[in-house]
């Protein structure tokens, strides 16, 4: 049979934003490898990428628009959906205001195109939309309020780090590229420390693995510092050249002791010490995941490690860096074109975060109608009761959807949508490195799957602004490189070269102009008091702690995560591994002999808000009283652990809490 091979890029939410070799057999995909000539990713993808073979070909795959009709699907015509979705929307713009309508998104695809349903939105006059982050949000503020902006060095500048600082980032498994990168480097001898409550696939290969109780690591940042400045390992002339609020960080770090940030943070003064050290011996790099920051001082947390990059020195120089997200990459693109925020004409906020609770509560007027698009908030919003109960009360749920996802059951209509092979688009993601890549049409979408595009181009037409949808694909593609025009980079290069570099700074801050007020760097934040704060750093902890929430943490004595799957992109993969998924419980050493759990004990895992229940796996390099169960999890395999998680705003309101949770566990 004729195969070919074809070069395509992933779609899915992930640092690494892979270049593809597809193979073709019949127009069919057969196979997906990693692209060779990607000048970062290389030829190596994970199975996340090859599995986006049988995402594409399986037979569950949504083929047809679906209505719930007396609580049942039944397939309809697109005619048919799409005219009644339209009359439903202009009746509740009539009737109630376009606000009624909410917008319920996350960023299941990095294409640049899906961010056209902000377009459609915009242009029918403006709806509930959310703001925040589950993801990187506290992360993605707090760098703002300390350097105006959170950029990142280019994947290649670690070649210059002799120490590198890992806190909190899985990189083993959620970002392979740069543990490839991490392997390399430390065969020329950087020494690599990773600091996280779990030994982790990353930690094997650390010269030291740090474990702290999780939510802690702004304490134990602080207390670094202070280390640095007892030992006069600080860099004074950056701090005195270049930063803003220095009096304010001692003054806060005079009021702890190094006794109390030890016993807080269950980190030894030694390692406190030896990390001083470290930091002293320039350069170093820190590199920061998100798990860190996905509790309620998360926006402190971030700030403290940043603080403790600059003190040191580390800031603007190569091999150093305080390297969480690079935002340089999608600030590259013209999105006001592209979304049209102008034709707005009213709108509101929810947080992303508590979006059900905005749903339920909501007047003047409420949400009648609600869109999902890119998301599945069943299974991946915390405090899952009370999202299915909030997606459950209203009148009309449209999800465009692959798969029959948790929250496509849910819904009233259900539009099936192409898979990335099935149209054209491009493809990056501001994690981590700054190469754009193309991805072509190069396989036909089954039964009548639609791009996303297709939908909102169709209910434009229907709702009398279809003029602001006539564009063709290369046209959309173009509208949005149209400011990299002129610095060499066009749509005919990026579909010639399949991947393109873009113009960042590849060590940012390196001439120490910060983007914020104060033109430094920040240890007090003057963004944070516009905001309506103090600015000032804190000492904070996590809000499901024995310092701020004693009576629960007597209840609930062990800290949950909810790391990312091995195997799947959040949900994305469990109903494609063939059956074989089983609710895993990773529990630490002291929780299991505490409990006497064996591994493969059924246990129950629970606190306030519900439960979850699977099957024991110890860890046994985990820190003391530390619980981990992978998110993403279907009903059908067992359920979301998001129905442990608390659906909280971080300090500094733009990040989730979705690790700051306590739960009991008990064998059943
Ligand atoms: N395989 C796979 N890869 C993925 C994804 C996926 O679903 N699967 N998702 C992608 C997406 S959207 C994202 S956002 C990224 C996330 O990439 P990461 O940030 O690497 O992953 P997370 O699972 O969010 O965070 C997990 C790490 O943070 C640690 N951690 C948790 N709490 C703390 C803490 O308080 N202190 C410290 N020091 N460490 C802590 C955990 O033990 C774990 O090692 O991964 C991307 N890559
Ligand atoms: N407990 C816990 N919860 C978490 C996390 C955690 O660490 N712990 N991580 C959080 C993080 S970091 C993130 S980023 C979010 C991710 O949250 P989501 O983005 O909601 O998670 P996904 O499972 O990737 O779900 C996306 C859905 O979009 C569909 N989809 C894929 N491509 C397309 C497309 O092109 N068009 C349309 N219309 N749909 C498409 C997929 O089939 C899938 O069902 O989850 C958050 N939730
Ligand atoms: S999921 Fe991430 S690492 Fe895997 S192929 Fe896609 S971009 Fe690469
Ligand atoms: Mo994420």
């Amino acid at each position: 049979m004729a195969q070919t091979v074809v070069k395509a890029a992933c779609p899915l939410n992930c640092w690494d934003s892979c270049g593809l070799k597809v193979t073709l057999e019949n127009d069919r995909v057969v196979k997906v490898e990693g692209d060779p000539d990607h000048p970062i990713t290389k030829g190596k993808i994970c199975g996340r990428g090859r599995m986006l073979e049988t995402r594409t070909n399986s037979p569950e795959r949504l083929l047809h628009p679906l209505k719930k009709i007396n609580g049942k699907f039944e397939q309809i015509s697109w005619g048919q959906a799409l005219d009644e979705i339209a009359t439903k929307l202009h009746d509740i713009k009539e009737r109630f205001g376009t606000t009624a309508v909410l917008h319920s998104h996350d960023y299941a695809n990095n294409g640049i195109l899906k961010n056209l349903d902000q377009r459609f939105f915009n242009c029918y006059g403006g709806v509930t939309e959310l703001y925040g982050s589950l993801c990187w949000g506290s992360g993605i503020e707090a760098q703002k309020w300390d350097f105006g902006n959170a950029w990142s060095h280019e994947p290649n500048d670690i070649i210059n780090s002799k120490n590198i600082i890992i806190w909190g980032r899985n990189a083993a498994r959620t970002n392979m590229h740069f543990y490839e990168k991490l392997l390399e480097v430390k065969k020329q001898g950087a020494k690599l420390y990773v600091i996280d409550p779990l030994f982790n696939a990353t930690a094997k290969i650390a010269d030291k693995h740090i474990t702290i109780k999780p939510g802690m690591d702004g304490i134990l940042a602080a207390g670094i510092i202070k280390e640095m400045l007892r030992l006069g390992l600080e860099d004074r002339s950056f701090i005195e050249d270049f930063t803003f609020g220095f009096a304010d960080l001692v003054n806060l770090l005079d009021g702890i002791s190094i006794e109390t940030i030890s016993e807080m943070t269950e980190v030894s003064q030694e390692n406190i010490t030896e990390l001083a050290h470290l930091y002293a011996d320039k350069p170093t790099a820190t590199f920061m995941g998100l798990g860190l920051q996905r509790y309620q001082n998360g926006g402190n947390t971030i700030r403290l490690i940043d603080a403790l990059a600059a003190v040191s020195g580390n800031i603007g120089i190569p091999g150093g860096g305080a390297n969480y997200a690079n935002l340089q990459v999608g600030q590259s693109f013209d999105f006001e074109e592209l979304t049209l925020p102008g034709r707005r004409k009213n709108h509101r906020l929810f947080s992303i975060m508590k979006q059900a609770e905005g749903i339920l509560s909501a007047v003047n007027p409420k949400i009648k109608m609600i869109f999902v698009t890119c998301g599945n908030p069943l299974t991946q919003v915390p405090d899952s009761t009370i999202v299915a109960k909030a997606f459950s009360s209203v009148e009309t749920l449209v999800v465009m959807e692959q798969y029959m996802t948790d929250t496509a059951k849910l819904a009233d209509y259900v539009l099936p949508v192409t898979t990335v092979f099935e149209e054209e688009d491009f493809y990056y993601s501001s994690m981590y490195h700054h190469y754009v890549n193309y991805g072509p049409k190069i396989a036909a979408a089954p039964g009548e799957a639609k791009p996303d595009l297709w939908i909102w181009t169709q209910l434009a037409e229907r709702l009398g602004f279809g003029s602001d949808f006539d564009f063709s694909r290369d046209e959309w593609l173009k509208m949005t490189l149209r400011s990299l025009e002129g610095k060499g980079l066009s749509l005919e290069k990026l579909k010639e070269q399949h991947t393109l570099e873009l113009p960042v700074q590849k060590v940012p801050w390196q001439d120490r102009k910060f983007q914020t007020p104060s033109g430094k760097f920040e240890f007090t934040s003057l963004t944070g008091r516009v905001k309506g704060a103090d600015g000032l750093l804190k000492l904070a902890v996590p809000e499901e702690s024995k310092w701020k929430n004693p009576n629960i943490a007597e209840k609930f004595p062990y800290s949950l995560l909810t790391i990312h799957p091995m195997r799947s992109n959040h949900s994305q993969n469990y109903h494609l591994l063939g059956g074989k998924v089983k609710l895993k419980v990773e529990v630490a050493q002291n929780i299991a002999a505490a409990h006497g759990l064996q591994t493969g004990d059924f246990v129950k895992v629970w606190n306030d808000r519900g439960e979850v229940k699977g099957y024991v796996s110890i860890l046994a390099s985990a820190h003391p009283d530390t619980i981990n169960i992978d998110e993403g999890i279907w009903k059908e395999f067992g359920g979301s652990v998001n129905n442990l998680t608390s659906s909280h705003e971080s300090d500094n309101g733009l990040g989730s809490t979705l690790y700051d949770c306590l739960v009991a566990i008990e064998k059943i």
